[in-house]
């Protein structure tokens, strides 16, 4: 049984975790227009991981006998003004996800929920994860800056992230 101050904060992160899905879309939508069909597609493989993100929160409040209550999804930003600033909101976006994943494990603490601790120690894990892999290519865009050559051999790179190129326990939410 999930305590209230649980569920009704589980079930914000699940909200934050859809629309963390809609800001990589609506990036992969502003790759495609810059002609960047590699970042474009890297951004669909993230917006892929952010529901089955969403979705490992709702398993988890069903099966804890709790209630999922969907709320509105606010509407990403359309236009970033380069593709680095683009990927610079990405990672920010990260950095901001970590800090909530945080308050939820303080928050368990608080409330003595060893079992949503336990659920959460993997978003924990994850969260490390995500911002490497951002705070790593936006590094290299750094470090291209202007230059439209190294622009197109880093779209090269990011386009061979396909699903099976995603970390394994990405599928853990579909069991
Ligand atoms: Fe769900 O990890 Fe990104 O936001």
């Amino acid at each position: 049984m999930l305590k209230e101050p649980i569920e009704e904060a589980l079930n914000g992160q699940i909200n934050a975790e859809l629309y963390s899905e809609y800001l990589y879309l609506s990036m992969a939508a502003y790759y495609e227009e810059e002609g960047l069909p590699g970042f474009a597609s890297w951004m669909r493989a993230q917006a892929d991981e952010e529901h089955a993100h969403a979705m490992r929160i709702y398993d988890f409040i069903i099966d804890r006998d709790g209630r999922v209550t969907l709320s509105g999804i606010d509407s990403p930003p359309t236009e970033w003004s380069s593709p680095a600033d683009a990927f610079n909101a990405a990672y920010e976006h990260e950095v901001e996800i970590t800090e909530m994943i945080d308050e939820l494990v303080a928050l368990a603490r608080e409330e003595n929920d060893n079992a949503t601790e336990n659920m959460l120690q993997w978003f924990v894990a994850e969260q490390v994860e995500e911002e490497a892999t951002a705070q790593d290519i936006l590094d290299k865009l750094n470090h291209v800056g202007g230059d439209g050559t190294g622009l197109l051999m880093i779209d090269k790179e990011l386009g061979q992230r396909g699903d099976a190129g995603l970390d394994a326990s990405e599928t853990k939410a579909e069991e």
